[in-house]
Order: structure tokens, then C-alpha cells, then sequence
């Protein structure tokens, strides 16, 4: 993947219109993500490495479904990540790209992909499924614990895919997410795009940015962050309906 700079937001613009997504290397400092790290082990009471934060989290998942859910939403919105979102330069930004002043942040929160939990992997969709009233939303997604590859299910993207809107069907799912599927066929012809990305990496899409969750084949979970900028209709009108 091409390299970029959160500091030319002209160019971040312009390949985020182009392809829907783009990579920025280096973009978080490690120390902020350390403390989302030890947010993380407060929470769930172990010591703050990797593999004791890994097996908390897959063992909440087994045993509590609420409890882990609960976990993942609260992790989005500690105040490291919030420090991370309200940085100058990302927050900046983030008002270029939307082009306003006024700028919300929503939906924030912790990925868990392990490949036996399939209540909790996104097939193909693009946000907009989710905020269908919303003109924009512009999404920021980074690994916080480990780094995030083709191997162990990094989130893919079909480049080039955001040009138009692509029929999505409705799959609710017991305890898990609601799929807003779109075809694998509908986009067989777009290039596919692992977001491969270390510590301190970060990946911005935009709502029309067709994405899914990639196959983890390592046995360990892979777990990534995100959080989101949007408009006053994306935050409190974005037409979303959850399925009961
Ligand atoms: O983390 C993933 O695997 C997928 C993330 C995703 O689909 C999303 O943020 O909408």
C-alpha cells in the first residue's frame, strides 16, 4: 500500500475520493496506545500484554456475550481514544474532508475477529447501509494491541468501490451484528485490498467504502478500534433502524 501524510489532507482528500480508503503510517503515537492497552487490562483485570488482554477478551466473549459487548463499545470511548480523535491534526482533517466546521463523533468501539466467531465478522457492506440518511461519514480504524495483516483477518477493501451504492440485503444475527450484505459478485471486479498495518497505523474510509472482515487464519484473535466523524444527520438522524 501506498504511504501518506496526515499532514497533506489536500492529497488525503483526493485519494479518498479516488479509492475510497487510505493508509497512514505512523499516524498515533505508541505511548496513546499503550494506555488504551492498560484501559483495556483495568478493565478486565490482567496485566497489560498482549496474550493475558487477548485470552480476557476471548474469554469474556465465550462466557458473556452482554459483559463483551459492553467491553467493546466502552473501550471506543475511553478518553485515549478520545484524545486520539480530538487531536488537532485528525480532527482537522476530518472537518477538510466532511468540509464543516461542526463535527461529530459516533459509534466507537473494539473488533474482535476470531475465526469461529462468526456472530462478530462483517461480510461486505458499506456504511452507508448503516447511516442511510447521512451524506458522510468518515471512519478511523487502527489495531491497538497487535499489528493487523492478510493472516490475521485485517479488514478488506474493494479499491474504487465508492463510486456508487450497491444493493444490500438485511441479515439480523442472534447476539451479533446485522449484516448489510452486499454480493461478492457485485464486486468481483474491484481490486481487493488488505489493510495491512502496525501499531501506530491508521485507516481512513469513507460511507461509500465497500469493506468486509478478512479470515483469520492464526488461531488468535485479531482486534482493531475504531471511531467515527460525521455531520448533525449522521449523528442524530442517520435513519438506522436496529433490527429488534
Ligand atoms: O473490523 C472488521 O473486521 C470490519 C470493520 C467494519 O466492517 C467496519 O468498521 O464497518
Amino acid at each position: 500500500m501506498e504511504e501518506y501524510s496526515i499532514n497533506n489532507k489536500h492529497k488525503v482528500k483526493e485519494v479518498l475520493q479516488k479509492d475510497g480508503f487510505i493508509v497512514i503510517k505512523n499516524g498515533i503515537p505508541l505511548k496513546e496506545l499503550e494506555i488504551i492497552q492498560q484501559y483495556a487490562s483495568d478493565y478486565l483485570n490482567v496485566n497489560r500484554n498482549e496474550k493475558e488482554i487477548l485470552l480476557a477478551m476471548e474469554k469474556l466473549e465465550n462466557s458473556n456475550k452482554k459483559a463483551f459487548f459492553e467491553f467493546c463499545s466502552e473501550m471506543g470511548n475511553i478518553p485515549p481514544v478520545l484524545k486520539i480523535a480530538l487531536n488537532d491534526k485528525l480532527f482537522d482533517l476530518a472537518k477538510y474532508i466532511l468540509g464543516i466546521n461542526e463535527i461529530y463523533l459516533t459509534d466507537w468501539g473494539v473488533f474482535f475477529n476470531k475465526q469461529t466467531v462468526k456472530r462478530l465478522q462483517y461480510d461486505w457492506h458499506q456504511e452507508k447501509a448503516y447511516f442511510p440518511n447521512a451524506e458522510q461519514v468518515i471512519t478511523v480504524w487502527f489495531p491497538w494491541l497487535t499489528n493487523v495483516s492478510e493472516k490475521n483477518g485485517t479488514m478488506i477493501m474493494a479499491k474504487g468501490g465508492n463510486k456508487k451504492i450497491f444493493n444490500a440485503k438485511r441479515i439480523p444475527q442472534k447476539n451479533g451484528l446485522t449484516q448489510m450484505r452486499i454480493k461478492d459478485i457485485d464486486l468481483s471486479a474491484y481490486e481487493k485490498k488488505h489493510c495491512e498495518l502496525n501499531l501506530g497505523d491508521f485507516v481512513i474510509f469513507d460511507l461509500y467504502s465497500p469493506h468486509r472482515t478478512g479470515f483469520n487464519s492464526t488461531g488468535i484473535p485479531r482486534t482493531t478500534m475504531l471511531f467515527r466523524y460525521t455531520d448533525k444527520i449522521g449523528k442524530f438522524n442517520h435513519g438506522w433502524v436496529k433490527s429488534s
